[in-house]
Parts: structure tokens; C-alpha cells; sequence
């Protein structure tokens, strides 16, 4: 007779494994979705060189020249897996309300009978012959009061490699979870389960996807993708869209936001957190080096995509970032964009989607100045300057990417693994915007800084699936990342600021900027990157009370004068054209608003509405 299968058994769970809830999950879903075998990764650097090596194998990474990029690989994806899909991504809380207007919606059941419940599942068996990986990682310093655990189980090395380089990995995960921890389940399979026998393909995946969350039961669920925010489950999936759900229930907040310390040339230190949309240079503002002739101010990267903030006892509040890696948009990347970046490619690095060219390296559009005269495409294709002139082929995709670490970094904060985290001094929110919006505006207190956060505008990119430079409203730049109904999401945001100002806090200063503003010429007119530190050097001063600047409708703006302009020939007359607000352009632009405003009109919080009253009758006097 056969003895009973325990639950440890059927998850093929190591000795060290000691909670019991996550191998009653990995056994059941392995049921689920009948994987061939099961391994749990322990995060260890001999385990990330052997699935490398297995990806290289299976022909879904090339491995580049050790010399020229050590320790480097490429991977292509299949070419109808290249970025998020917007349009697949389900929030499945209780109500649709609860998910808001911005968000798509389907009840929790029928939902789970599309993934989970019914005779056509498609997660059952979608593991058939591969690998179910376990993936236990912390989103944060393991261990802080402010970091959190998620397990996420995939049937790609691609996802379990790229997740060692994004997350504190493996058996350390395990540690902190203990025998009874929290921890958020990610379910995963690139939905193309292999018959006996099958060759499999480099870029498994399916047409058919689904990337789902359910908020109050804080689980995820992704079907078909194995692409970024699609697969990699502790990024958009769990850090910002299950997170910004626990935050509001806990009190916290989980943004889309690079985090900074920077340090003036007396040697005092700030810590700024700044909020853009996908591809908007968050890597590169994370990165950036400031002019010299600015004096001796230095910046130092603590994260370059999303932050936790929690509320200090000192009601300051306290951010990390959740992520080890960055996952980063490779094409514009250079030595003058971001030379700290080309420095942390250097070695170890996971691209996904650039050129490989003929002597086993990479390349990618805005990498050097010259193309090499012949490189293989992302799609596996010759390509030359001459084919590219002809038919607008890329080398490699507008939303390539690199998984690196972070320790890669040579402006690495040294508190970026800090388990308290660090006090944030101000906010900055800002769109792509090619017109109306100033370089910087600072608001005038906190609920004007929530009203320009949610109604910051961006023309759209490459990160997501579909028409790119449409300007659309991206609240807080969460749009595609919000767990909850957005409404509910500004009130949360104005009642933390409410609470700790009645604990006589203190609170960052919030600030709008636009790096994106386009002359008659159609070109960019401020020269962003390092020089974005002139700007930067201005909001520290006001935090400290020593910047000056003027009141306009909005807030308050510097003045020509009141920004450094040593080492940069900038006119004033340029200056006027990025600082600039246009009577015209504003009353559309608050159309814009109402519309948004319109949508969100069931809970949308009357601070704001007053606020934008407020605004439309400045804006008639001028
Ligand atoms: O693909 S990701 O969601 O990780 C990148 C992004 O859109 O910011
Ligand atoms: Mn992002």
C-alpha cells in the first residue's frame, strides 16, 4: 500500500523549510499545475551561475565575451512579449469600487475560474513538463520593520535568475519568514506547458495573458508573460500594487519612486524621493552626477524605481527601497546620460532585448555615438545603419532592458540597505510633458502638492504595450501600479499628511518638475540629466529656508537669478521658455483635469476639488 504523500513531500521541500502554510501552498500548487519537478532556490551564487548556464543551454541566454562583459548574458524574448500589458491587468478586489475607475476589474470568482477553478483552468497543468522554481524573497533590508516577504513560484529560470538580482533571494527570505511569517503568495507560469517530448523554445509564452491581484487577500496571479513587471512578481505586482493596498490599510505608502541622498558641499545631507512614470529617466535622475562648477554637491542613489515610506515615531517619514537591482531602460543610456550606470553594466548584468554585436557584446540605440557597422537585432535579425536608415529597424528594443545589482553602483548610498531607512525631505512628482508644465514648482503646503501629484500628465512610452507620446493623466505616476480605487489612494495621502502635521511634523516639501519641455525647434530645451542637480540644489535651499523664489498660481517657481547657472550657458530667454505658464495652454490643461476628476468623481476628495477651484480663479486673473 502506498503511503500517504505529506504535503512536504509533494512540495519537495527542503529540511531547512520550516512553514508549514508555504508548503501546504507549493504542494497544492503543484497539484495545480503538475510540474515535472520542483526546485526551491536557496539565492546562492552557485545556484545563479548553474540556471544561467541552464538558460544558455536551452538557447534563451547567449552568453557575452568574459572579457569585453563578464559574467554577462542576453536574453530575446519572444517579440509579442516586450513590455507590460496595461490592458491584461486585473485588479480583483470584492467590489469595483473598491478597484476604482482606473483600474480593470473582475470579480474574485469569476476570475479564479478563468485561473484557477474551472474544467478549462488555465493554470492547471500549465507547468506540465518544467521546472516549478520556488522563489522566497524580501522586498527590503531583510528584516526591517518596513521591508516585507513574497514567495513566488514560476516555471522560468529567466524569472528565477532575474528575481536573485532584484530582491534579497533565497534561504535568507526563508529565515526571516520563520515558521509563521506573513508572506505574499506571486503565482507565475509563462502558460506553455511542454508535451512528453516537446522541444521547447527559447521564449516560452502565451498570447493569452492575465496579470491579476487580489487586494484583500494579497495574492498575484500572472498568466502567459515572461517579460518584466509581467513576471518579475515583487516589482509593479507585489511593490506597488499589493503594497499600496497594505499601506493603506496600515498606514504607509508603496510609490513609484527613485529614492536620493544628497549632500551639499557643507557636507549636510538630504534625502529626496522622486516619482516619474516608466522610462522617464528615474534610473538616470538616480544616478546622476552634478556639475562640478555647482560646487561640491554630491548625489548618491538609495533606489531608482519604488519606495516604501513608513511614518517614524519622530512622524518623519522613513523610505527604502524594496528592490536590490534595477531593472532599467538600456537604449539612451551613455557615457554622458549616466555614466554611473554604464559603469554598473560593466559586469554581471541580464540584458534583455539589445543588440548583440560581432564581438560578443552588446549595443544599443543612443549607446555611442557611431553604430557598429553590423550588429544582430533583439529579433535575431542582421542589422546595419544602412538597413536602419532604410526601414527604421531597431537594434535593440525601445523598452530593452538590464537586471543589475545594485552594489554595481558606484554612487551606491551607503544606507541603501539601511533596515530603519531613510527621512525624506522632499517629494518631487513629474510627467514627460513637451509643453504648459514649468520646470519646478514648489507647493505651497501639503494638499497642493497632493493636487499637483494627482494631476500630473505624461505622454505615454515603450514600458507598456501600445501608442506611445499620448498624453494621459498618471496620478502620482501610479496609474498603471494602483491597487485600489485612486480616489481612495489622494485621501490616504492627505490623511497621512493631516496626521502627522497634528503631531507637529514636520512634513517633506513637494515639488512638480518637467524635464520635457520641447522648443518651437521640437527639441528638448533644458539639458536634464546632471544639470536636473541645479534644480535640485534649488528645492534643498528652500527646505532649508534659504532659496528664493516667487509666487505664481500654482506655487512658487525660482527666478532666472535664483538657480546656478555656472558651468551652464542657459539664457534667460530659455529659461522663460521652460519656466513659462501659458494662460491658454493652463485652461485646457485643467480641462484635463476635470476630466480626470470627472471619472473620479465618486470619492474624489473635496481638498482637492476646492484646490482646483481655487486654481481656475487665479488662473482667470492673470
Ligand atoms: O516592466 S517593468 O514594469 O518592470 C518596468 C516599468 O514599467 O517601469
Ligand atoms: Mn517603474
Amino acid at each position: 500500500m502506498n503511503q500517504p504523500v505529506t504535503s512536504r513531500q509533494a512540495a519537495q521541500a527542503p529540511d531547512y523549510v520550516r512553514h508549514q502554510r508555504l508548503i501546504d501552498w507549493v504542494a497544492r500548487m503543484a497539484a495545480l499545475t503538475q510540474p515535472k519537478a520542483i526546485y526551491w532556490c536557496d539565492g546562492s551564487q552557485q545556484e545563479y551561475d548553474r540556471l544561467c548556464q541552464q538558460l544558455v543551454d536551452a538557447g534563451t541566454f547567449k552568453k557575452l565575451d568574459p572579457v569585453k562583459r563578464p559574467n554577462s548574458f542576453l536574453a530575446c524574448s519572444d517579440p509579442s512579449d516586450v513590455a507590460r500589458v496595461e490592458d491584461r491587468t486585473f485588479i480583483c478586489s470584492k467590489t469595483r469600487d473598491a478597484a476604482g475607475p482606473t483600474n480593470h476589474w473582475m470579480e474574485p470568482a469569476e476570475m479564479r475560474a478563468i485561473l484557477e477553478t474551472s474544467d478549462k483552468a488555465l493554470f492547471k497543468g500549465a507547468m506540465r513538463g518544467r521546472t516549478m522554481y520556488v522563489v522566497p524573497f524580501s522586498m527590503g533590508p531583510l528584516g526591517s520593520p518596513i521591508a516585507h516577504i513574497g514567495v513566488e513560484l514560476s516555471d522560468s529560470p529567466y524569472v528565477a535568475v532575474n528575481m536573485r538580482t532584484m530582491t534579497r533571494m533565497g534561504k535568507a527570505a526563508l529565515e526571516v519568514l520563520g515558521e509563521d511569517g506573513e508572506f505574499v503568495p506571486c503565482m507565475h507560469t509563462v502558460g506553455k506547458p511542454l508535451a512528453e517530448g516537446e522541444q521547447d523554445v527559447a521564449w516560452p509564452c502565451n498570447n493569452t495573458k492575465y496579470i491579476v491581484h487580489y487586494p484583500e487577500t494579497r495574492e498575484i496571479w500572472s498568466y502567459g508573460s515572461g517579460y518584466g513587471g509581467n513576471a518579475l512578481l515583487g516589482k509593479k505586482c507585489f511593490a506597488l500594487r499589493i503594497a499600496s493596498t497594505m499601506g493603506k490599510d496600515q498606514g504607509w505608502l508603496a510609490e513609484h519612486m527613485l529614492i536620493l541622498g544628497v549632500t551639499n558641499p557643507a557636507g549636510k545631507k538630504y534625502h529626496v524621493a522622486a516619482a516619474f512614470p516608466s522610462a522617464c529617466g528615474k534610473t538616470n535622475f538616480a544616478m546622476l552626477i552634478p556639475p562640478k562648477e555647482l560646487g561640491n554637491w554630491k548625489v548618491t542613489t538609495i533606489g531608482d524605481d519604488i519606495a516604501w515610506i513608513k511614518p517614524g515615531a519622530d512622524g518623519r517619514l522613513y523610505a527604502i527601497n524594496p528592490e536590490a537591482g534595477y531593472f532599467g531602460v538600456a537604449p539612451g543610456t551613455n557615457e554622458q546620460t549616466n555614466p554611473n550606470c554604464m559603469a554598473s553594466l560593466d559586469h554581471s548584468v541580464i540584458f534583455t532585448n539589445v543588440a548583440l554585436t560581432d564581438d560578443g557584446d552588446v549595443w544599443w540605440e543612443g549607446m555611442t555615438d557611431t553604430p557598429p557597422a553590423h550588429v544582430i537585432d533583439w529579433q535575431g535579425k542582421d542589422w546595419t545603419p544602412e538597413i536602419a536608415k532604410q526601414t527604421g529597424a531597431k537594434a535593440a528594443h525601445p523598452n530593452a532592458r538590464f537586471t543589475v545589482s545594485a552594489i554595481n553602483n558606484p554612487a551606491l548610498d551607503d544606507a541603501w540597505d539601511d533596515a530603519r531607512g531613510v527621512a525624506i525631505d522632499a517629494f518631487i512628482f513629474g510627467g514627460r510633458r513637451s509643453t504648459t508644465v514649468p520646470l519646478v514648482t514648489e507647493a505651497r503646503n501639503w494638499v497642493e502638492g497632493v493636487y499637483m501629484a494627482a494631476t500630473m500628465g505624461s505622454e505615454t512610452t515603450a514600458a507598456a504595450a501600445g501608442q506611445q507620446g499620448v498624453v494621459r493623466r498618471d496620478p502620482f505616476a501610479m496609474l498603471p501600479f494602483m491597487g485600489y480605487n485612486m480616489s481612495d489612494y489622494f485621501q490616504h495621502w492627505l490623511n497621512l499628511g493631516a496626521r502627522l502635521q497634528k503631531q507637529g511634523a514636520t512634513l517633506p516639501r513637494i515639488y512638480c518638475v518637467n524635464w520635457f519641455r520641447k522648443g518651437a525647434d521640437g527639441k528638448f530645451v533644458w539639458p536634464g540629466y546632471g544639470d536636473n542637480a541645479r534644480v535640485l540644489k534649488w528645492m534643498l535651499e528652500r527646505v532649508d529656508g534659504t532659496g528664493q523664489g516667487v509666487e505664481n498660481i500654482f506655487g512658487t517657481s525660482p527666478r532666472y537669478d535664483d538657480l546656478s547657472w555656472d558651468g551652464l550657458p542657459f539664457s534667460r530667454e530659455q529659461f522663460a521658455s521652460v519656466i513659462g505658464i501659458d494662460k491658454a495652454a493652463w485652461q485646457q490643461e485643467l480641462k484635463l483635469h476635470d476630466d480626470l476628476f470627472a471619472q473620479l468623481a465618486q470619492r474624489l476628495p473635496t481638498e482637492l476639488k476646492d484646490t482646483k477651484a481655487r486654481l481656475a480663479e487665479r488662473l482667470a486673473t492673470v
